[in-house]
């Protein structure tokens, strides 16, 4: 068996016509202002694609061209970045690669390839600085499912579910300085704050595939399914080495997971953020089983730690057997701008635009050896590329293919990377406060 269901809300809109012409797009987006009820009479303004939050479920072949029309109908340039698609840097929707901004009131054609298979997703990739009504501090993201060749068809269900956060205002950060850092008064999974939106039903006995994306500006989730455990499949889109039963996800800014969770426990339950504040305030969506009613349930998962290890072989990448691996290594640090101001952050010791540029020679094999000397999580994100875990805090691994990393804290992670899409390309924490002050560079192919 194997049934397509979708929440309602992401079915909306953005399938291809079947009568379309030649010169018509395959999709259309619409970036306007909407408001949205997060909760009864508790509304969200915000930007959006096609008024819906997430926008409308980009579904595509892998292999099979396709066009995409955005229009801009808000008073500021906009531009959409493709995040995890192997594409040319003139559609990759990054300004510094030389994609073209969408002024307002204008329109743009976005049209490539789409490759590799799997759960991508778009978002604006504006600049927000103080300003946090732009960027990704807005509803500006949606997914976009790339499918393979040959899809395996072991599930269900399919859903797909975006977490986020909603009025974001500055305020002051940790105990040890004054540096300033985002928060937020609401919080929803799609377009509804826990309790507020329809339940995910399901049957007793099911298999359901979640395609998670945390579409966070700024925040690192934990989640759990209160009575379950999630078997996570793949990262970022791409098949894991060895999947893997845990009671927790963790996502950093703009990861996604795909985890399968059998039904096995009759009940209604939440699944939801394990942070109780946020999930208190909405960060969560209520899972129904058939038959059943009452009260959502939530049990607390067990402190199960978060490790990638988990889900890769133990041992060095395969591209380790073949010469020639170049060694690049990046450091990251955070530099105090003093006393209620937002922290600079820098690369090799330069923040952006002056970052050194990383030189690669097309079909070279690298090491990029991320080296986080700040006390804070960066989760940084290569476009255009997708890299091999190889090593993390000094554990070899392989196996585990991904678009983000989230760096710990004061910890080294080392990637494989083949550099095999010549272009520039942008390299760059996905934190928007900490991309908006220096945290970026550019990858050139010399
Ligand atoms: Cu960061």
């Amino acid at each position: 068996m194997h049934r397509r269901h979708f929440l309602a809300s992401l079915a909306a809109a953005a399938i291809p016509s079947a009568t379309r012409g030649a010169d018509q797009p395959d999709f259309t987006l619409h970036i306007a202002p909407m408001t949205f009820e997060i909760a009864p009479r508790k509304m969200v303004k915000t930007i959006a694609y096609n008024g819906s939050v997430p926008g409308p479920l980009l579904r595509m072949k892998e292999g099979q061209a396709v066009t995409i029309e955005v229009f801009n109908d808000t008073g500021d340039a906009e531009i959409v970045h493709w995040h995890g698609l192997q594409i040319p840097s003139a559609v990759d929707g990054a300004m510094e690669e030389g994609t073209p901004l969408i002024p307002a009131h204008k329109s743009a054609r976005y049209s490539f390839i789409p490759k590799p298979s799997g759960t991508r997703w778009y978002h604006t990739h504006g600049m927000a600085g103080r300003n946090l009504k732009r960027a990704t501090y807005t509803g500006q993201f949606g997914f976009l499912y790339i499918e393979p060749r040959n899809e395996p068809g072991d599930h269900d269900q399919e859903i797909f579910l975006a977490l986020k956060e909603w009025e974001p205002y500055l305020a002051s950060g940790g105990v040890d300085d004054d540096s300033i850092d985002v928060a937020y008064g609401l919080f929803s999974v799609n377009d509804r704050a826990l309790g507020h939106g329809e339940p995910i039903r399901v049957k007793e006995g099911q298999r359901v595939l979640l395609r998670i994306l945390n579409a966070s500006a700024t925040i690192t989730r934990r989640i759990a399914l209160a009575g379950h455990k999630f078997r996570v499949v793949a990262m970022d889109g791409n098949p894991v080495a060895v999947p893997q039963e845990v009671q927790a996800l963790e996502l950093g800014p703009a990861e996604r997971i795909d985890a399968i969770v059998q039904m096995k426990q009759p009940g209604v339950w939440i699944l939801g953020a394990t942070d109780d504040h946020d999930r208190e305030r909405g960060m969560g969506v209520v899972i129904e089983y058939a038959g059943q009613s009452g009260e959502p349930r939530w049990l607390a998962p067990g402190d199960e730690h978060w490790d990638y290890l988990a889900f890769g072989n133990a041992g060095q990448p395969d591209s380790q057997a073949q010469p020639a691996v170049e060694r690049v290594s990046l450091v990251f640090e955070k530099k105090f701008a003093g006393h209620h101001w937002v922290d600079k952050w820098t690369i090799n010791g330069k923040s952006f635009p002056k970052t050194d540029p990383i030189r690669v020679r097309a079909n070279g094999r690298y090491r990029l050896v991320f080296d986080n000397r700040s006390d804070e999580a960066h989760p940084v994100h290569l476009h255009r590329h997708t890299f091999e875990l190889a090593k993390i805090a000094g554990v070899a691994t392989s196996g585990i293919h991904k678009d983000v990393v989230v760096v710990g804290a004061k910890s080294q992670t080392e990637v494989d990377l083949i550099a095999n899409n010549p272009g520039l390309t942008l390299f760059h924490c996905h934190q928007q406060m900490h991309m908006d002050y220096g945290f970026m560079s550019l990858m050139e192919y010399v």
